[in-house]
């Protein structure tokens, strides 16, 4: 199986970007990330693996995306994307981690010639690879890496350029897809812009003019993906005020602003209290590579910190549930419409959305969410940190296009559904796409953030990092719920928790950052500081 691979070419490519010393490198959340300067042997080995995967899947395009998205700037990474636009099968994830380790040219190639053989790929098979990256500045240098692994196998390669992940994303499904019944679009970046304003303008069309919405764009790739957005939608349907663009400056990038800033501090971006905010203002934050988005506004001045009022992932899934239930319901079509979330859900959005709709629960990570969703009709999947996107199966597209209405009201259910499809990244959490849809969804219930904030009250809720010597020894079970070790752990932690009203906590390695984090939500604002840095204290006594 093997013969074939072009161990010479290897070699000598490898030999430019040798593996540093004493490193370990591991497939976490979202793919490889760590430090940028220590990465280019993984990029490198991430573009034979690449090409590899393109092989086993006989040609198939599949996708890299060069970017740390939420981390800091001096961090990169890269995540994997298949063909239908979807996480890399998790079966091959031991194989990166492993063919990323390998100390030694020698190693090198024993390691990729046992993916070869464990998935009977033939090495002859044609390859084709599309990359894209972020506004880091080390990535320059790193997608030299992956290409001159791709180089090395002989792979097709198309560079996509500066593209946000769910750009990069659409591309692949689009490549995979064209000139099938299955076409998910033109895979260029106009055609990515014109699916979703179409489907935008559509939805909102006599909706009247909107009111204008803050968006943080993190100073990443956010920023002109949105801007070329706005050439599509004229402003009497979208009017943004777009912040956070710096892209060139050095050190700016979710620097006290972004989707992760604004969701683990509770509060408004770094400086934002000078940008005249006002109450009642809808505002949302877009993280590194536009993946994520959460919402937010202000119910008092923006210099008192209690006036700041989070609307995260868990309340995007609460308000894409509901309207969407409402409209199935209207289309008079049957279809089952359920949620996923993970542990770190809010212990009150749990308890809406399961009033109304089955709600599954799985381990951090679109990758996981996203099968989970796959299994209903409609899935809404969310993390709370504000990944996240509705997908709608195959059988639920048809019977939307197909279903005959009985009523005028059932026929505008129907449309706006269908507009929906096109409108929500079908590939993975989309800051652009979700934004469109959570104004498409507030614009036609008339609403603004206070309605939508009403759903519920979310439980006082902190996430803290701590750093450790070693992370790996943090292994969980129950979907992250519970601690499996270090041995002990967990009872300490149940005993703290008991201690206080309608509490929960937990404690996870991170899968992108060196920390291990923990999660603490309590009945009682004032109780949750205690909890919290207990559960802290905890994994740092057991370090
Ligand atoms: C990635 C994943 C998310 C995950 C986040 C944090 O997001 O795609 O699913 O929630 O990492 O993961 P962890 O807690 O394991 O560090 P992103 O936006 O950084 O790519």
């Amino acid at each position: 199986l093997t013969q074939g691979l072009p161990v010479q070419l290897i070699n000598e490519a490898s030999k430019a970007h040798p593996k540093p010393e004493g490193i370990k490198f591991a497939y976490g959340t979202a793919g490889l990330r760590t430090k940028a300067n220590i990465l280019d042997s993984t990029c490198f080995r991430i573009g034979l693996i690449g090409a590899l995967r393109s092989k086993k899947l006989g040609g198939k395009t599949i996708g890299l995306m060069v970017t740390a998205s939420h981390n800091p700037e001096e961090d990169n990474g890269v995540k994997m994307v298949d063909p239908r636009g979807e996480m890399l099968e998790a079966s091959w994830e031991p194989h990166c981690t492993e063919i990323a380790n390998a100390t030694s040219e020698e190693e090198l190639i024993r390691s990729l010639q046992k993916l070869i053989t464990t998935f009977k790929i033939d090495v002859n098979a044609d390859a084709s690879v599309i990359f894209g990256y972020d506004t880091r500045p080390s990535c320059k240098e790193l997608v030299q890496a992956i290409v001159d692994g791709l180089s090395a196998m002989g792979a097709h390669i198309i560079d996509a350029g500066l593209k946000t992940t769910p750009q990069l994303h659409y591309l692949v499904k689009c490549h995979n897809t064209k000139g099938t019944p299955d076409a998910y679009g033109e895979p260029t970046d106009e055609g990515y812009y014109k699916k979703l304003s179409e489907a935008y303008i559509k939805l909102v069309a006599g909706k009247g003019p909107g009111t204008p919405l803050t968006v943080d764009c993190a100073n990443g790739v956010g920023a002109p993906a949105l801007l070329e957005l706005t050439k599509y939608i004229p402003k009497e349907h979208l009017d943004i005020r777009a912040l956070r663009t710096s892209t060139n400056a050095s050190g700016a990038l979710n620097n006290g602003c972004g989707a992760d800033y604004v969701k683990t501090n509770q509060c408004l971006p770094a400086g934002y209290d000078k940008e005249d905010v006002k109450a009642g203002d809808r505002m949302c934050s877009f993280d590194g590579d536009a993946d994520r988005v959460v919402f937010y506004y202000l119910k008092g001045p923006a210099t008192a910190k209690e006036s700041f009022r989070l609307l995260d992932g868990d309340k995007i899934a609460s308000l894409a549930a509901d309207h969407l239930s409402e409209l199935v319901k209207k289309a008079g079509v049957e279809l089952e419409l359920g949620c996923v979330q993970t542990a770190y859900a809010n212990g009150n959005s749990t308890k809406y959305l399961k009033q109304r709709v089955p709600v599954t629960c799985t381990p951090t990570g679109v990758k996981y969410l996203h099968h989970a969703a796959e299994k209903f009709d409609i899935g809404v999947y969310f993390e709370a940190n504000g990944h996240g996107t509705v997908l709608f199966s195959p059988s639920a597209q048809k019977a939307i296009k197909e279903a005959s209405p009985s009523s005028p009201a059932a026929q505008d259910a129907l449309e706006q559904l269908g507009a929906l499809i096109d409108l929500i990244n079908q590939t993975v959490g989309d800051a652009i796409s979700d934004m469109l849809l959570v104004e498409v969804i507030l614009r036609s219930r008339q609403w603004g953030p206070t309605e939508w904030d009403g759903a519920y009250e979310d439980l006082p809720n902190k996430i803290l990092k701590v750093n450790v010597k070693d992370r790996s020894i943090f292994k969980t079970e129950d979907a992250e719920r519970r601690l499996v070790s270090p041995e002990g752990l967990q009872a300490k932690i149940d005993e703290l928790v008991g201690k206080y009203k309608d509490a929960r906590a937990f404690v996870r390695p991170s899968g992108t950052e060196d920390c291990v984090r923990v999660y603490a939500e309590t009945g009682l604002a004032s109780e949750l500081s205690a909890l919290a840095n207990g559960v802290a204290k905890l994994v740092a006594d057991s370090d």
